[in-house]
């Protein structure tokens, strides 16, 4: 087992058992003409998120450590939308409409995929999900048990609405959550702010928070005295 230094005390898990969570780190979201700037929103808050996660996603493929990607969207046909979300907003191009970076937030699109920088490599899990949450109408919690793994690093975007319902979600089913502050983003800052305080808040009511840095510091230290 190892310790990393966190809000509100020493998040405890062991390499075996612990997996990075990328989560919707997607065009439509962080790109213009993409759902989040048709949402009305300022998507440049989001960018500072994509090189602490480069960093810790390339100390994880360098460790031979398990990674996971998300993507929000929906098929196609739309059969896996609910009108409640469909509607929401009352925008002029929502979702499964046309857009610059083909239709909006749906499967096969240029806009639902994974910008490059942060892009899979053939292997790493990609769960598509509809809802917010990564656990919603996926396998993901499949995947994970299969693994063994009981500990989520969480990153991506945004930190008050897929991040905090997934971190939500996982907490309910038994899985322990470290958010890395830097590698999540909103585009409110105060959201940003009072998110992250919120899972940390009352004992670590949802999980953990810390910076990538005393997270790759502590797999490193970890490493060094297990390699001793
Ligand atoms: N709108 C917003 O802040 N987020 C989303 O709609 N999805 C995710 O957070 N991925």
């Amino acid at each position: 087992m190892m310790d990393i230094p966190a809000a509100p005390y020493a998040f405890e898990c062991a390499r075996e058992s612990t997996a990075l969570l990328i989560i919707d780190m997607q065009r439509d979201f962080l790109e213009p003409g993409g759902f989040g700037e048709l949402l009305g929103n300022d998507i440049s808050h989001l960018r500072s998120t994509i090189e602490p996660i480069q960093r810790v996603l390339e100390f994880f493929r360098t460790q031979n450590l398990p990674v996971f990607h998300t993507r929000e969207g929906h098929k196609p046909d739309l059969s896996d939308l609910y009108e409640s979300k469909r509607s929401r907003g009352k925008l002029a191009c929502g979702i499964g409409d046309p857009g610059p970076m083909g239709r909006v937030l749906i499967r096969g699109e240029r806009g639902h995929d994974i910008i490059d920088e942060l892009y899979p490599l053939a292997g790493e899990p990609i769960i598509d999900k509809p809802g917010k949450g990564s656990f919603y109408a996926t396998d993901l919690d499949d995947q994970l048990k299969a693994k063994g793994i009981r500990s989520l690093i969480v990153t991506g975007v945004t930190t008050e609405v897929c991040v905090h319902t997934t971190v939500r979600e996982a907490n309910d089913r038994g899985y322990e959550c470290l958010v890395l502050s830097d590698c999540v983003g909103s585009y409110f800052p105060e959201f940003q702010a009072i998110g992250l305080k919120m899972i940390a808040a009352q004992g670590g009511i949802f999980g953990w928070v810390t910076e990538s840095e005393k997270l790759i510091r502590a797999f490193q230290t970890d490493e060094h005295e297990v390699s001793i």
